[in-house]
């Protein structure tokens, strides 16, 4: 797949950016170091110590809480123009509030952060990538109202501590995940299962508290380093399987992408109209008092618009989907999916990476970047996270095939005038997939974890990604030398 041919050396843009991505729960270990409180990781894995995968947790994880500098060095060794990484609440605040302040854990990304800008590696800050603090969790998270102002109150923390050097905040990893499923399918801490209707709460509250942070920022604290916020989104792009799905495809995009698109960057604001116009059709004739979806008032709608610098994106797959009325047999009643009423799958022809949702389809990766171009007015994009997952070892072709072919989808959507200006692998590291353990790894580095410091080496991918980088170019027939690898 290319349009312009797989031979070509095709080059990026001057000024386009490359990184790699991390988050605190998946590397960071040091649980409960220093002074730091249990998060809904720590809880979930800790309670019932088989509930991922392999039983495993992150309690050590890749300890870059003590290997911060072989992190820094690897960077170097990839000459990445930055680096993603997020903030861990319940090591900041321990008591999740902001009357008290962990001096060991500021120290932490102090070091990290400042090891960074030695050299000249921007740090790209995500605040939130999912380990809640439990004693939130147990106020009721996401779905409590108060979590507005909770948020709000450990981003100002953070901006005062840590933005005079950051120029890149990225306010929330991925709130579709974070609601869909973790409060509606039940497959991520914290493990609720109360579809069609905890997620939608959960929606509304979680872009109440990115705006709330944006406002923050942009009123007090953007001046001192002339720096961003933007949030970060995740989505599939959906494939009618015929052409009566498109309609089905579209109202897809809309409840994913759109729920948290839609108010932060379209003209109107507000959750996109095939939503509310859905959830509320359902709602009422499944004997409801009101719509499942939770109203913004004229006031919210105006306070959420317009509150994200670039439009972040996730992105890793794609699927089929198609128009399904009667559900049943697929999906509970109220659900998410029955209020869409759609089926989504993937064909056992796609490539499997080790993630089994994760297939390869990069031509869906250039059609969702050319739909954003269309429906959201060209953003500024950045991708914060693309990736493949092996089983590990150092000769990962898979991954490099991958990473070339989505690349190349990248280039042929910013031809024909997206404008993107970064890219992100996930992930620097092997590190704590989820509720998959250590059994996917996602790293350009291998970790072992059975060496206590967690050594860390080079695999294919990574020289790859380093000529990348180097060239400022995308080159299919690019042979590294993997023997040693060097900070040039
Ligand atoms: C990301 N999908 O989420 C997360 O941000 C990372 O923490 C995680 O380690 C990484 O994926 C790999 O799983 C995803 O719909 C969200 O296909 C959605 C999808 C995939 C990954």
């Amino acid at each position: 797949y290319t349009k312009d041919g797989k031979h070509k050396v095709r080059k990026f843009p001057d000024g386009f950016m490359f990184g790699t991505s991390t988050a605190s729960y998946q590397v960071e270990g040091g649980w409960d170091a220093d002074g730091k409180s249990e998060n809904i990781w720590d809880h979930l894995t800790h309670k019932d110590p088989c509930a991922v995968k392999d039983c495993s947790n992150g309690d050590i994880a890749n300890d870059s809480y003590n290997q911060y500098k072989r992190d820094v060095e690897m960077m170097r060794e990839m000459g990445l123009d930055f680096y993603r990484f997020s903030l861990s609440w319940s090591r900041l605040l321990p008591t999740s509030f902001p009357d008290k302040i962990n001096g060991a854990g500021v120290q932490y990304y102090n070091n990290l952060i400042n090891e960074m800008l030695k050299y000249n590696i921007e740090p790209m800050v995500t605040i939130f990538h999912w380990d809640l603090p439990q004693k939130l969790q147990e106020l009721g998270g996401w779905t409590n109202p108060h979590i507005v102002d909770w948020y709000a109150d450990y981003a100002r923390v953070v901006f005062e501590l840590f933005g005079d050097r950051v120029k890149y905040w990225i306010t929330m990893n991925e709130p579709w995940v974070i609601c869909y499923q973790g409060y509606g399918a039940g497959v991520l801490a914290p493990l609720l299962e109360i579809s069609g209707m905890a997620e939608y709460m959960c929606a509304k509250n979680l872009l109440l508290a990115h705006a709330k942070a944006y406002h923050i920022y942009d009123k007090e604290f953007r001046s001192q380093r002339d720096g961003n916020i933007f949030i970060t989104l995740n989505s599939r792009f959906y494939i009618p399987e015929t052409e009566n799905d498109l309609q089905t495809s579209n109202d897809l995009a809309d409840f994913e992408l759109g729920t948290y698109a839609h108010p932060i960057f379209s003209e109107n604001g507000d959750f996109p109209p095939r939503l509310k116009e859905l959830v509320a059709i359902k709602s009422t004739e499944q004997g409801f008092a009101r719509s499942r979806l939770p109203e913004f008032t004229t006031k919210e709608i105006d306070f959420v618009k317009g509150t994200s610098d670039f439009f972040g994106l996730n992105h890793y797959t794609s699927s089929m989907i198609y128009r399904n009325e009667s559900v049943v047999g697929y999906h509970k009643i109220p659900s998410y999916y029955d209020d869409v009423q759609a089926i989504i799958y993937q064909p056992d022809e796609w490539k499997s990476a080790a993630s089994p949702w994760l297939r390869v389809v990069p031509l869906g990766f250039y059609k969702l970047l050319t739909k954003i171009r269309k429906d959201y007015d060209n953003p500024t994009v950045f991708i914060t996270e693309n990736g493949f997952s092996t089983f590990g070892g150092l000769e990962d072709d898979d991954r490099v095939s991958y990473l070339r072919q989505y690349l190349d989808a990248m280039l042929d959507a910013m031809n024909e005038g997206s404008d993107i200006a970064a890219y992100t692998i996930w992930s620097l590291m092997d590190n704590f997939e989820w509720v998959a353990g250590y059994t996917e790894r996602f790293g350009i580095y291998e970790v072992d974890y059975e060496s206590p410091e967690r050594t860390r080496t080079p695999r294919k991918s990574a020289f790859v990604y380093k000529e990348t980088i180097r060239s400022r170019s995308l080159d299919h027939h690019y042979e590294p030398n993997t023997t040693v690898m060097t900070i040039d």
